[in-house]
This record gives structure tokens, sequence and C-alpha cells, in this order.
């Protein structure tokens, strides 16, 4: 019961039956775990802390919403670096290890979900992954805050049913506290941009903003966690994996800036806030900074986070950005990404990790388009 926590075990009887892992079908293998952890998360509710069946219900929708339907890059690269680590080391990993890797994935997928449900009240989105954002709903509104912070603490629950009686749990719940403190510092200065000027919208802001708000949960996250499975306990392995993948985490974020304001939003899965919303984008940084002419940057001036979505000024910042070519600056910028980041392959390998870790990912983000 609740009141018991700290000396019951976490109901580890209570587990749902998994199907195995099937690595021919890595995607559906994936999903039919997270049918596995909403119900063994939720089953135990209304007699382990007295919740009611309406509540107990609102929990399931509310994962049924918010966890599924995304392109589910981070979860699976869990299992993938994992199962790549573990053969490099000469292990060949089992059905037990196959489900650890994809538990922990789905771990990420659920942090991810409470950051983007917070994160779509904070920024007024209207649409997320083709539905309609959680806190937008009928009868959701302001009980989407509580919900992300349900969401957060189901992630250590499932953490410690699934983990307590490994040696690496602790590192385990360490690793994700720290991330989402670091996530949170991201978001601070983010959401921080509207009380600056626009001339403090430098590109050293930028890179601060997006290597902590993005680049520590949905790259180095999943590969640390990959590592921690196959045991890898030595520091400079995880530093070395650190520094190409945050990279790349920053290079995703200038991607998402960019389809922010070029991507249709039904390719998109949501419809672009960051000129309403002031946000230190990628392409305001290189607009307001570099490339602007004095009546455009007025322009900016004027209308930069004050607009509303889809209006006649948000279009003409739009062809702004068209117009000073910055197309073309971003396709140069990610064909530079590719070469800084491969530049690392030798430390990479230098410290025992195999490349390969870094490829899978970068083949999943280099040239998205959603
Ligand atoms: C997303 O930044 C960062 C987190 C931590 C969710 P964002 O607001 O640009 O994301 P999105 O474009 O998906 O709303
Ligand atoms: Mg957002
Ligand atoms: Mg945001
Ligand atoms: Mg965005």
């Amino acid at each position: 019961p609740a009141t018991d926590w700290k000396s019951a075990l976490p109901q580890t009887n209570i587990r749902a039956s998994y199907p195995k892992y099937d690595e021919k079908e890595p995607k559906k293998s994936f999903e039919s775990v997270c049918e596995c952890l909403i119900q063994e998360c939720t089953a135990s509710l209304p007699s382990t802390h007295e919740l009611p069946k309406m509540e107990q219900k609102w929990i399931v929708d509310m994962l049924e919403y918010n966890v599924k339907g995304g392109k589910m890059n981070r979860g699976l690269m869990v299992v993938e670096s994992g199962k790549v680590i573990m053969k490099s080391r000469g292990q060949e990993p089992t059905d037990d290890d196959l489900k650890k890797l994809a538990v922990l994935g789905w771990c990420i997928e659920w942090l991810q979900a409470w950051l983007l449900v917070a994160d779509d009240f904070m920024d007024s989105s209207e649409t997320r992954r083709g539905q309609v954002c959680w806190y937008k709903k009928e009868g959701v509104d302001e009980i989407a805050i509580n919900d992300a912070f349900l969401l957060e603490m189901l992630v250590f629950r499932v953490l410690k049913r699934h983990f307590w009686a490994e040696p690496y749990y602790m590192d385990l719940v360490d690793l994700f506290m720290e991330t989402t403190f670091q996530t949170e510092c991201g978001q601070l200065l983010d959401l921080q941009c509207k009380n600056l000027g626009l001339a403090d919208f430098t590109y050293k802001r930028w890179e601060l903003i997006v290597k902590y708000k993005t680049a520590f949960y949905s790259f180095y996250l999943p590969v640390a966690l990959g590592m921690t499975v196959a045991g890898i306990k030595n520091q400079a392995a995880y530093d070395a994996a650190r520094e190409p993948l945050l990279l790349m985490g920053v290079y995703f974020q200038a991607q998402d800036d960019y389809l922010d304001a070029f991507a249709p939003p039904e390719t998109l899965g949501k419809i672009g806030t960051d000129i309403q919303d002031k946000k230190c984008g990628w392409l305001f940084v290189q607009a307001y900074h570099e490339l602007c002419s004095p009546e455009q940057k007025a322009y900016l001036d004027e209308h930069y986070g004050k607009c509303k979505v889809q209006t006649e000024e948000e279009k003409k910042i739009k062809e702004i950005y068209r117009d000073i070519g910055l197309e073309e600056k971003y396709t140069n910028y990610e064909a530079q990404s590719y070469k800084d980041i491969m530049a690392f392959q030798g430390r990479v390998e230098e410290v025992g990790l195999p490349w390969e870790i870094i490829d899978i990912f970068l083949k999943k983000v280099y040239k998205r388009s959603k």
C-alpha cells in the first residue's frame, strides 16, 4: 500500500507478461512493451493507492494519449545502442536484456511525454503529433500540470519495479534525475527569453538553450542508458560518447527550429509557435544578427513575439527568412554539423565504443523532414 512504500518491495510480483522481443520487428516489439508498462503501473492503483476507477481510467487515458504517436527515436535508440555495445563486447543480448533496454526506452518516451505536455502548455501550442495538445482537450486544462507530474513519477515507479535489484539501479535513478534537471534548466533559459530584448538573442545563448533543453535528454540519455545496461562503468567512455551526442542534439534542435517555420503542419504534426512566442530560435538568431537589412530588422523589432500565429505579420517574417537566404544557410549548417560529428569517430573508438552507436542515431535524424 501507499503507506508501505519504504519497506515493501515495489510490487515486483505484479508484472505483465511480456511477449518475446522480435528483433525482426523492432518497432512492433517496442510498442508492445509500452502496453505492458501501462498495464503494470495502473492496474494496482485502486488497491495500493485507493484510487477510484474513474481516476485510474484517467491515468490510463492520459498515458495512451500522450506517450504514443511519436517517432520513438529516443526509445528505440536505447535498444539499438545497448545491443550494439553488448555485441561489441562479445555479449549476445538475451531476451531479458532486450526487454530491459525496451523498458528504459519507454522511460525516455514517458519522460519526453511529460516534458511535452508541459512544453505545449508553456508555449501555448495547439497541436502535437497530429492531435490537439493535451491541455487543450475539454475537461483537461490545468489538470495537465498534475498529469505532467504524475507521468514524471510513473517513470520512477517503472524504474523501481524493473531495476531495483540491479547493481546499477541508483545509476539509473541518478541519471534520470540529473537529465531532468538539465532539461528544466534548458526550458528556463528558453522561457526567460520573453523577458529579454531581441538583441540578447545571440547564437551563443541559442546554443546554451538547446544543449540543455534538448541535447541531454534526447541524445546523451538514450546512449548512456544503453551503456549502463551493457555494464560499462568507465567514466571516460561516457564522456567520450557525450561530446558528439550533444553536438547532434544541438543540430537536432536547429532542425526543430527550422521546421517550426517551414514544414507543413500536416507532416510535422504540430503548428509552429516560435515567432508568436518570441523564441530565441536558430532562424531568428541568424536573421537578426547577421543577415537582415536595417528595414527587415526594424520589422522584426516591431512584430517578433507580438504577432499571433498564422497572421499576415507572421507570414511576412517567414518571407524575410526566405529572402535573406536562410534556407541555404541551413543546408550549409546541416552539412557542417555532419562533418563536426564525424570528426569524433577516433575519440569514441579510442575508449572502446563502437562508432555505430553514433552512426545509427545520425542516420535517424540527418536531413529529417519531421
Ligand atoms: C522542446 O523545445 C524542448 C523540450 C524540453 C520539450 P520546443 O518547444 O521547440 O519543442 P516543440 O517544437 O516540439 O514544441
Ligand atoms: Mg514547444
Ligand atoms: Mg518549448
Ligand atoms: Mg520547436
